[in-house]
Formats: structure tokens, C-alpha cells, sequence
């Protein structure tokens, strides 16, 4: 695999990276490629997907399970204080409390999840033992928390000085409105989302990644939008919206406004229309198109991206705005980052 593959230039996306011709190179905001037969490969949402991509490797280059890799891989944003939108170290709600959501699937159907979990450092390892230690799909708030700590999970505290400054400092106006990530992260500097610190206020990491025995498995993790309502559920822990996963056919994954994924049942659209024959990066535009058809004007300022890996494979992403991007990492690169074509090319600032 050559570097060309994961060339990320912006002013390749969206429409004018669609007229690049596509001859077998990989080109900005195009597809990956099918994995060699008994290769694994990785891919997760946003830039902070490379490192997360990067600890799930050190299960599947080893010849490990897909599910363990994507456990594994997505605990790396979960304990990252400098990431604002996933784990410990989120923003909170609007009343300063951090709450997590996660789910975890496995490419045999089995699933589990949490929604509004609070103190727990890895929602993704809680939303695990759901799958394997209960007979439920989705444990929620206290109980979640409840289980956890039978469990043996430590409660802490996820809300950093740094997050609680920023919900502070949102106080000020205490004014509710999803910003959208058109750029790649820029941790501590200003940034165009005009978050405080420069950070962005969502962005959820969300894993898929096939093992060398051809095994499927996804995860995505998230604090949520910033500032929201407390109780507000995303989409990140309803399988089927932020994550669905099915080994024959392939997974997807979304980032962006959860209301709007869950309103399409996003990722469970992405696999079916996978299961019809459609490549990943077509479902993807497809999902996204469903979105913005139903919600044109609504559609300008929100953003959702799709990533979805067949059970090839083969890796395909497609979002509303500009400046969604994706990691991809397997036996030839570890470390590559690719830009998603959206359907709107100019960066919202
Ligand atoms: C949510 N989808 O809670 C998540 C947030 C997110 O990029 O993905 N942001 O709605």
C-alpha cells in the first residue's frame, strides 16, 4: 500500500475529489481497497483514530479477535484528557455532569451497550460485560452504573478542570448549538467550531475492524454532544444507529448529530444497503443523502458522517460537511488518515 493511499489534502474533497479518476490508486476521499485475504485492518472515525487504531493493531497484528482490537482501541480517546468528546475528560451536560455513552458488536449479532454512564472511565468495557454477563442489550444511568461497579469498574471523576472551565465558560451564554467539525483537530489552539480551547464539542470514535481469521467487530464511544440536556441519549449506544455490525455482510459506524442517525437507523441502513451489493462509500452517501434529503435546510449547518468496512474489507466514508476524516491501519500502514467526500465542500466557519 503506498503512502498516495492516504494522502489527505482538503481541497481534495467532496466534489472535486469524486472527478479523480479512480484506477485502482487510492486517491483522496476515495474508497479503500479490499484487504489482502488473510489480512486484518482497522478503520475509526476522525484523526484521533490513528492512535486508537494503532492499540487495536497490537491485538490483530498478533492475530487477535476483532472484538478484543476494537475494545482495546477505542480505551485510547476514552483516557485521553485532551479529548473533549469521548471518556474521561468529555464535556459535560448542561448541568456540569460528564455522561458517556457506548456500545460494542460483535460480528455474530451479540452486542451490548450503556447509555448516560457516569464515572466510569471505559464505557466500551461496561458495554462489553452488557454483552457477555447479562441477558440485555443496553443498561442505562444508574443502573449502568450500578453494574459497573459490581463489576469491579472504579468510580471517578470525568469531569477535568479543563472541561469544567469550558462548561463555564459556555454558561456565559448558556446557548445550545451543535457545532460542526469541518477541520481536523487542532487540541489547545483556536479552531473554527470557536469551542473553548479551540476544542470541538462532538466527535465520537467509532471502530470497526476485521481480524485475520476474517471475523467482524465494531465499537463507538462517546461523551455526547457537549452542553446537552441531561438524559439525552445519542446515537452512539442504539445498535443499529451509531453502530451495527453484521459479520456476513459488513459494519458501519456514524459520527456526527446523533439525532439525525437515529432518525435513519444510519448504520444499520449502511449494512443493508451493503447487503444489496452497494460498495461503502455508496451506502454511506446513500445514508447520508437520506438525511439531507429530509432535512435540506436543517442540513447546512449539522453535521453526520458514515464509515462502514465490508467483509472484504473494503472501506468507504461519506458525510454532510466538509472535514470529516478516517484512520485506516493494517499490516502495510499504521498510521494513515484519509478525508471523507462530503456533500457540502466549503469548510462552515
Ligand atoms: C452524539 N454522535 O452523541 C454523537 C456525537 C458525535 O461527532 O458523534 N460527534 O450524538
Amino acid at each position: 500500500m503506498t503512502d498516495r493511499r492516504y494522502f489527505l489534502k482538503a481541497s481534495l474533497l467532496g466534489a472535486s475529489a469524486s472527478a479523480l479518476a479512480w484506477g485502482g490508486k487510492l486517491v483522496a476521499g476515495q474508497p479503500v481497497a479490499a484487504r489482502k485475504a488473510t489480512g486484518a485492518r482497522v478503520v475509526s472515525t476522525w484523526d484521533f483514530g490513528i492512535a486508537a487504531n494503532q492499540s487495536a493493531w497490537t491485538v490483530l497484528g498478533t492475530g487477535g479477535r476483532a472484538l478484543d482490537a476494537v475494545e482495546k482501541g477505542v480505551q485510547v480517546p476514552e483516557s485521553d484528557l485532551k479529548n473533549h468528546s469521548v471518556g474521561k475528560g468529555g464535556y459535560p451536560d448542561r448541568d456540569g455532569h460528564v455522561t458517556l455513552d457506548a456500545s460494542i458488536m460483535d460480528g455474530d449479532g451479540s452486542c451490548g451497550a450503556v447509555a448516560a454512564l457516569e464515572h466510569i472511565e471505559h464505557p466500551i468495557s461496561v458495554a462489553r460485560r452488557v454483552m457477555e454477563r447479562t441477558p440485555h442489550v443496553l443498561l442505562v444511568g444508574e443502573g449502568a452504573l450500578q453494574f459497573a461497579l459490581e463489576q469491579g469498574f472504579k468510580k471517578q471523576e470525568l469531569l477535568t478542570p479543563e472541561s469544567e472551565k469550558a462548561w463555564h465558560e459556555w454558561q456565559k451564554t448558556a446557548h445550545y448549538s451543535p457545532s460542526i467539525n469541518s477541520e481536523v483537530h487542532d487540541y489547545g489552539k483556536s479552531s473554527a467550531t470557536g469551542m473553548p480551547g479551540g476544542a470541538h464539542n462532538h466527535d465520537t470514535i467509532g471502530m470497526l475492524a476485521i481480524d485475520a481469521q476474517g471475523r467482524m467487530a465494531g465499537a463507538c464511544t462517546t461523551s455526547g454532544m457537549a452542553w446537552k440536556m441531561r438524559g439525552r441519549v445519542g446515537d452512539s449506544p442504539i445498535i443499529g444507529a451509531g453502530l451495527y455490525v453484521d459479520g456476513d455482510v459488513g459494519g458501519a459506524t456514524s459520527t456526527g448529530v446523533g439525532e439525525e442517525v437515529i432518525r435513519n437507523a444510519g448504520s444499520f441502513l449502511v449494512v443493508e444497503l451493503m447487503r444489496q451489493g452497494r460498495s461503502p462509500h455508496d451506502a454511506c452517501k446513500e445514508a447520508v443523502m437520506r438525511i439531507v434529503k429530509k432535512r435540506r435546510e436543517a442540513s447546512k449547518t449539522l453535521q453526520v458522517g458514515f464509515l462502514a468496512m465490508n467483509r472484504h474489507g473494503e472501506v468507504g466514508a461519506y458525510a454532510i460537511q466538509h472535514g470529516f476524516s478516517y484512520a485506516v491501519c493494517d499490516a502495510q500502514k499504521q498510521d494513515g488518515l484519509i478525508p471523507s467526500q462530503s456533500v457540502y465542500t466549503t469548510s462552515y466557519s
